[in-house]
Protein backbone atom coordinates (compact mmCIF):
# COMPACT_ATOMS: atom_id res chain seq x y z
CA UNK A 1 0.00 0.00 0.00
CA UNK A 2 1.20 3.65 -0.62
CA UNK A 3 1.88 5.49 2.11
CA UNK A 4 -0.22 8.25 3.22
CA UNK A 5 1.62 11.84 2.43
CA UNK A 6 0.79 15.09 4.19
CA UNK A 7 -1.46 17.88 2.72
CA UNK A 8 1.43 19.90 2.18
CA UNK A 9 3.51 17.36 0.16
CA UNK A 10 0.79 16.10 -2.18
CA UNK A 11 0.29 19.54 -3.35
CA UNK A 12 3.81 19.64 -3.96
CA UNK A 13 3.41 16.73 -6.69
CA UNK A 14 -0.58 17.59 -7.57
CA UNK A 15 -1.65 20.02 -9.84
CA UNK A 16 -4.98 21.02 -7.64
CA UNK A 17 -5.74 23.76 -5.94
CA UNK A 18 -5.09 23.64 -2.30
CA UNK A 19 -8.13 25.03 -1.21
CA UNK A 20 -9.51 22.60 -2.67
CA UNK A 21 -7.64 19.43 -1.10
CA UNK A 22 -7.09 21.33 2.31
CA UNK A 23 -9.46 23.79 2.69
CA UNK A 24 -12.69 21.40 2.80
CA UNK A 25 -13.56 19.55 6.22
CA UNK A 26 -14.10 16.12 4.59
CA UNK A 27 -11.04 14.70 4.56
CA UNK A 28 -10.29 13.21 1.00
CA UNK A 29 -7.01 12.25 -0.63
CA UNK A 30 -6.64 12.81 -4.08
CA UNK A 31 -3.27 11.11 -5.53
CA UNK A 32 -0.44 13.04 -7.72
CA UNK A 33 -1.62 13.17 -11.33
CA UNK A 34 -3.70 15.32 -14.15
CA UNK A 35 -5.84 17.44 -11.80
CA UNK A 36 -9.63 18.27 -12.72
CA UNK A 37 -12.87 20.32 -11.38
CA UNK A 38 -16.42 20.73 -11.37
CA UNK A 39 -19.36 22.79 -9.80
CA UNK A 40 -19.37 20.03 -7.49
CA UNK A 41 -15.88 17.63 -7.34
CA UNK A 42 -12.13 17.59 -7.62
CA UNK A 43 -10.78 14.76 -9.61
CA UNK A 44 -7.13 13.69 -10.30
CA UNK A 45 -6.06 10.92 -13.05
CA UNK A 46 -3.11 9.46 -14.41
CA UNK A 47 -2.82 6.73 -17.34
CA UNK A 48 -0.97 3.36 -17.29
CA UNK A 49 1.28 3.74 -19.21
CA UNK A 50 1.79 7.15 -18.93
CA UNK A 51 2.46 7.75 -22.25
CA UNK A 52 -0.73 6.83 -24.13
CA UNK A 53 0.56 4.88 -27.64
CA UNK A 54 -1.81 4.92 -30.82
CA UNK A 55 -3.65 1.60 -31.09
CA UNK A 56 -2.58 0.28 -28.05
CA UNK A 57 -5.25 0.03 -24.93
CA UNK A 58 -4.52 1.89 -21.85
CA UNK A 59 -6.05 2.21 -18.50
CA UNK A 60 -6.99 5.33 -16.81
CA UNK A 61 -6.34 5.37 -12.22
CA UNK A 62 -8.45 7.92 -11.10
CA UNK A 63 -9.99 9.10 -7.87
CA UNK A 64 -12.81 11.94 -6.69
CA UNK A 65 -13.31 14.09 -4.15
CA UNK A 66 -16.41 15.89 -3.57
CA UNK A 67 -16.51 19.31 -2.84
CA UNK A 68 -17.94 21.07 0.54
CA UNK A 69 -21.83 20.32 -0.20
CA UNK A 70 -21.41 17.29 -2.57
CA UNK A 71 -21.48 13.21 -1.80
CA UNK A 72 -19.22 11.27 -2.77
CA UNK A 73 -20.83 9.88 -5.86
CA UNK A 74 -21.15 6.22 -6.18
CA UNK A 75 -19.35 5.48 -9.73
CA UNK A 76 -17.74 7.95 -11.88
CA UNK A 77 -17.86 7.17 -15.36
CA UNK A 78 -15.39 7.95 -18.63
CA UNK A 79 -15.53 8.08 -21.80
CA UNK A 80 -12.85 9.39 -24.85
CA UNK A 81 -14.10 11.02 -27.54
CA UNK A 82 -12.05 13.19 -30.72
CA UNK A 83 -14.63 16.42 -30.72
CA UNK A 84 -13.23 17.72 -34.21
CA UNK A 85 -14.51 14.65 -35.68
CA UNK A 86 -17.04 13.66 -33.80
CA UNK A 87 -16.45 10.47 -32.95
CA UNK A 88 -15.64 8.14 -29.85
CA UNK A 89 -13.38 5.36 -28.95
CA UNK A 90 -14.25 2.23 -30.76
CA UNK A 91 -13.86 0.51 -27.13
CA UNK A 92 -15.99 0.86 -24.15
CA UNK A 93 -13.72 1.60 -21.24
CA UNK A 94 -14.79 -0.66 -17.90
CA UNK A 95 -14.71 0.72 -14.75
CA UNK A 96 -13.92 -0.55 -11.26
CA UNK A 97 -14.91 1.23 -7.94
CA UNK A 98 -11.97 0.35 -5.63
CA UNK A 99 -12.89 2.25 -2.48
CA UNK A 100 -12.73 5.71 -1.17
CA UNK A 101 -13.92 7.70 -4.20
CA UNK A 102 -11.27 5.65 -6.30
CA UNK A 103 -11.28 4.15 -9.34
CA UNK A 104 -9.76 2.09 -12.40
CA UNK A 105 -10.49 2.03 -15.92
CA UNK A 106 -9.41 -0.60 -18.40
CA UNK A 107 -9.98 -0.72 -22.23
CA UNK A 108 -9.18 2.36 -23.66
CA UNK A 109 -7.84 2.74 -26.39
CA UNK A 110 -7.22 5.89 -28.87
CA UNK A 111 -7.53 4.40 -32.78
CA UNK A 112 -6.42 7.88 -34.42
CA UNK A 113 -3.64 10.80 -34.01
CA UNK A 114 -5.13 14.03 -33.32
CA UNK A 115 -7.41 15.67 -30.16
CA UNK A 116 -8.80 13.25 -27.77
CA UNK A 117 -10.77 14.79 -25.05
CA UNK A 118 -10.76 11.94 -22.01
CA UNK A 119 -14.47 13.24 -20.16
CA UNK A 120 -15.07 11.92 -16.76
CA UNK A 121 -18.99 12.32 -15.17
CA UNK A 122 -19.33 12.42 -11.45
CA UNK A 123 -23.03 12.85 -10.90
CA UNK A 124 -24.09 13.99 -13.73
CA UNK A 125 -20.97 16.60 -13.95
CA UNK A 126 -18.93 16.27 -16.52
CA UNK A 127 -14.60 16.62 -16.13
CA UNK A 128 -13.02 16.91 -19.10
CA UNK A 129 -9.22 16.86 -20.26
CA UNK A 130 -7.65 17.66 -23.51
CA UNK A 131 -4.81 15.82 -24.95
CA UNK A 132 -3.00 15.00 -28.72
CA UNK A 133 -1.84 12.15 -29.65
CA UNK A 134 0.57 12.12 -32.08
CU1 LIG B 1 -10.80 10.82 -35.30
Amino acid sequence: MEKRRSCVRRHAQALIAAVALCGAAQACELPAGTGLESAGFVLSYRTLPAAIALGEHFSLDYAVCPKAGAVMPATVKVDAWMPEHRHGMNYKASVAALGGGRFRAQGLLFHMPGRWEIVFEADGERLSHSLRLE
